[in-house]
Formats: structure tokens, C-alpha cells, sequence
């Protein structure tokens, strides 16, 4: 048997998915911008897509959805847009967010203050959340934008983003969310949280890799990130990838329509899940279920570092993370753990397992119980694990940790 159980990196492309991008490869593939009946064949499949993206999500006519390549240009065009229309021509001079964001907004944020944008970067408390009385204590008169991401990709904690925006809207200040984790998995509906900008990708919820998007509310003005075309009213330039449009428009319809279903079905498994490894000695997971995407578990395990424990979930044929794919190459301890406080040791400890409505009840037995084995297994081996249980005097001794 084989488990993957890092759907929040990626997902499988739902085969429903697959079978609706197929015709517009080689049967229906015109440039939509194309006056010719070879481009205007795409533009019922498109415009279908695109209500399929403005129901899930609950925007207004008057709100605008644009395509992008990922959540990551998403996140990159919000706030590199935000600083060139507020901050280098306009009087701002100051961006809010949070410690915990995805890289793709925290590596833009790096290259902001490189050019001289002040960034509060926001921690959050020992469930892993963001308080929105800690984002109104940080607005001033300077503030040109607030970026709290709605779930996070590590934890699945869910963020209070409803009175974050009410917060935002009060002071007049542009709010933007990462809705990457949310979007698919928990009720997102923007016509009673206030956002200005939310990013979104297919990917998260079993459509294709390579196309996201960007709500914009009340079609704001928003400069460019990508000049060119006239494409998506000249807000992003490039010709619009149709196959992938009509994949991301189906996926949201799978994931969305019957959404409470769904995830009371994953939410058991995982529940299960965490459960029967919460079981096992000096273990925890970060934060609480009932304000946690139904998917995942951030579990940390004394003494057993995370990649040592991947590696041998890898031998088991089960695919898990430590973290961020996008930031686990290098061997560093997980920053959100160590943002909710965890110690250096157990901030190395931490796994993240993420489920999807294709994770079935018999991978989750398999992965309970080759999970508890590798458990055992490196424990056995683990000198610091060893070295911290009581002594016969019962005091605990420290020992630091190390990498291979
Ligand atoms: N924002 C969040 C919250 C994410 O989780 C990710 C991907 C992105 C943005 C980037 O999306 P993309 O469309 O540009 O790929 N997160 C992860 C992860 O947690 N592990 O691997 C990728």
C-alpha cells in the first residue's frame, strides 16, 4: 500500500477534472482573445469556470476574479502592486503580516524592506493563530496593507479573519489574505467577510498545478504585475490558459458543492488518525481540531526528528512533510513551531500529515500503525530522546539536538 498524506503541498488531479480540461488541448484551443470562431469557442467553457469561482467564494458581480499563474504571482502581484500604487506613489510606508505566512509572501516582504517598505511581521499565540486585536494594535497612519493569511498551509489553523477584515475596513486600511489553505476546505464566502484581495490555487484542491487567481473586491484599481496584452481587461497580461481555467473552475465545483459532506468524512479520518498517535508517549499537535482545516495535523514527537521520521514514513510508502515543501530542503527547524514557542529540539519534531477526500479508511490503519512502529524505531536509536527521559534521581537532562 501506498499513502499520500501531504495533500497540503498538492493534490491529486480529481480524474472529473482531467476529463473537463481535456477538449481544450487539441479540439477547442483558439486564444479566447482571438475574434475567429476558434477563439470564441473557449468563451462558454470560460465563462462557465468563472461563475463556478464566484459562487464557491460567494463575490459579487462587482467583484473581479482574475487568473494567474499560482498563488504565489497572486500573493507577489498584491504586494508589489500595493507598494508601487501606496507606498512609491502614494504617503504609505508600512505593511502588516504575519511570521507565519507562506514563503511566497515572506520572501516578497524581504525584498519590500530591501527597498525600504517598514513590515511588521506578526507572531501568533500558542494555538498557532493570529489575534485581530494583536493586528489592530500594529495599523497606523502609515499602514498601506494588512496580509493575514486565512488557514495555514502548517498547522491548518483557521485565522479570525472575519473581524481581522472589519478591523481593516474600519480603518480604511486594504486587507489581503492568503486563501490558499482556506479555499476547498472550509466555508469561504465573501460577501460577509470583508477582503480586498484574496489569493487563491487550483492545486490545493484537486485541480491542476500552475493556475491560480486573485479576488479583487469591487474591482479596485490594482497596477499590473504583469505588463503586456490587453488579457483579463489588462490585468494580467498573457494569453488565458484555457485548459487550466476550465480545470480550476471544475475542481472548485467538486470541492465546494458538497463541501460539509466531504469534509465531515475527512474530518473523521483525521480525527481517527490523530487520535490513535496522540496514543503514543510525549507527543502533541498544534492547536485545536474544532478551529483547524478537517485535513491536517501538525504532530510533534520527542525525540524523533522530522526528517528522520520522513524518511523512514518514505521507506513505509508514505508521503508526509515536515513542513513546507517549499521550505524543507534546507534542514531548519519548523519557524511556525518555533513561533508557537516550541523549544529548538521540538521545533525539529514536527510532521504534517494532510489528508483529502481520496484518503481512505485502510490508509489510515496502515499509516497508524507503520507510523507507531517508526516511532518506536527511532526513538530506540534517538540518544536525546535517551538522554532526557528521567534519570534515577528523576531529574530530566537537556541534550541539544543534532542534525545528520
Ligand atoms: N500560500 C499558501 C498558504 C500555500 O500553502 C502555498 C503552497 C502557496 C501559497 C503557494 O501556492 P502556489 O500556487 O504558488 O504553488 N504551499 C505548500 C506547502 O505547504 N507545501 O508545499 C507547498
Amino acid at each position: 500500500m501506498q499513502v499520500y498524506l501531504d495533500n497540503n503541498a498538492t493534490t491529486m488531479v480529481d480524474p472529473k477534472v482531467v476529463e473537463a480540461m481535456l477538449p481544450y488541448f487539441s479540439e477547442i484551443y483558439g486564444n479566447p482573445n482571438s475574434l475567429h470562431k476558434f477563439g470564441t469557442a473557449s468563451h462558454p467553457a470560460l465563462r462557465n469556470a468563472i461563475n463556478k469561482m464566484y459562487s464557491a467564494i460567494g463575490a459579487s458581480d462587482a467583484d473581479d476574479i482574475v487568473f494567474t499563474s499560482c498563488a504565489t504571482e497572486s500573493n507577489n502581484w498584491v504586494f508589489q502592486s500595493v507598494w508601487i500604487d501606496h507606498i512609491v506613489n502614494g504617503d504609505k510606508n508600512h505593511i502588516v503580516t504575519t511570521e507565519v505566512e507562506h514563503p511566497s509572501v515572506l520572501a516578497t516582504c524581504k525584498f519590500l524592506e530591501e527597498q525600504g517598505v517598514k513590515v511588521t511581521y506578526l507572531p501568533v499565540n500558542s494555538e498557532g493563530v493570529v489575534e485581530a486585536h494583536t493586528v489592530k494594535s500594529f495599523i497606523t497612519e502609515k499602514t498601506a496593507l494588512v496580509s493575514v493569511m486565512w488557514a495555514s498551509n502548517e498547522t491548518g489553523m483557521i485565522f479570525p479573519i472575519k473581524e481581522i477584515g472589519a478591523i481593516c475596513k474600519e480603518k480604511g486600511v486594504l486587507f489581503h489574505t492568503d486563501g490558499v489553505q482556506a479555499v476547498g476546505k472550509i466555508p469561504v464566502n465573501l460577501s460577509e467577510v470583508h477582503v480586498d484581495f484574496m489569493s487563491m490555487s487550483a492545486h490545493k484542491f484537486h485541480g491542476p498545478k500552475g493556475i491560480g487567481a486573485l479576488y479583487i473586491r469591487n474591482s479596485q484599481s490594482l497596477s499590473p504585475l504583469m505588463h503586456g496584452g490587453a488579457h483579463m481587461g489588462g490585468r494580467r497580461s498573457g494569453t488565458l490558459n484555457v485548459p487550466y481555467i476550465v480545470g480550476m473552475g471544475k475542481a472548485i465545483e467538486l470541492a465546494t458543492a458538497n463541501m460539509s459532506e466531504i469534509m465531515a468524512k475527512i474530518r473523521a479520518k483525521r480525527d481517527r488518525l490523530e487520535d490513535a498517535l496522540l496514543e503514543l508517549s510525549d507527543t502533541f499537535v498544534v492547536g485545536n481540531r474544532e478551529n483547524r482545516t478537517p485535513n491536517t495535523i501538525l504532530i510533534s514527537i520527542r525525540g524523533v526528528e522530522g526528517e528522520g521520521m520522513l524518511w523512514d514514513l518514505n521507506n513505509g510508502q508514505i508521503g508526509a512533510s515536515t513542513g513546507s515543501a517549499c521550505a524543507s530542503e534546507d534542514l531548519e527547524a519548523n519557524t511556525v513551531m518555533l513561533a508557537i514557542g516550541a523549544d529548538n529540539e521540538l521545533a525539529h519534531t514536527g510532521i504534517r500529515l494532510s489528508l483529502s477526500r481520496f484518503t481512505t479508511d485502510a490508509e489510515v490503519d496502515y499509516t497508524i500503525s507503520h507510523f507507531k512502529n517508526a516511532v518506536a524505531r527511532l526513538r530506540n536509536i534517538s540518544s536525546s530522546f535517551a538522554l532526557q527521559k528521567p534519570t534515577a534521581g528523576g531529574e530530566v537532562q537537556e541534550c541539544e539536538l543534532h542534525h545528520h
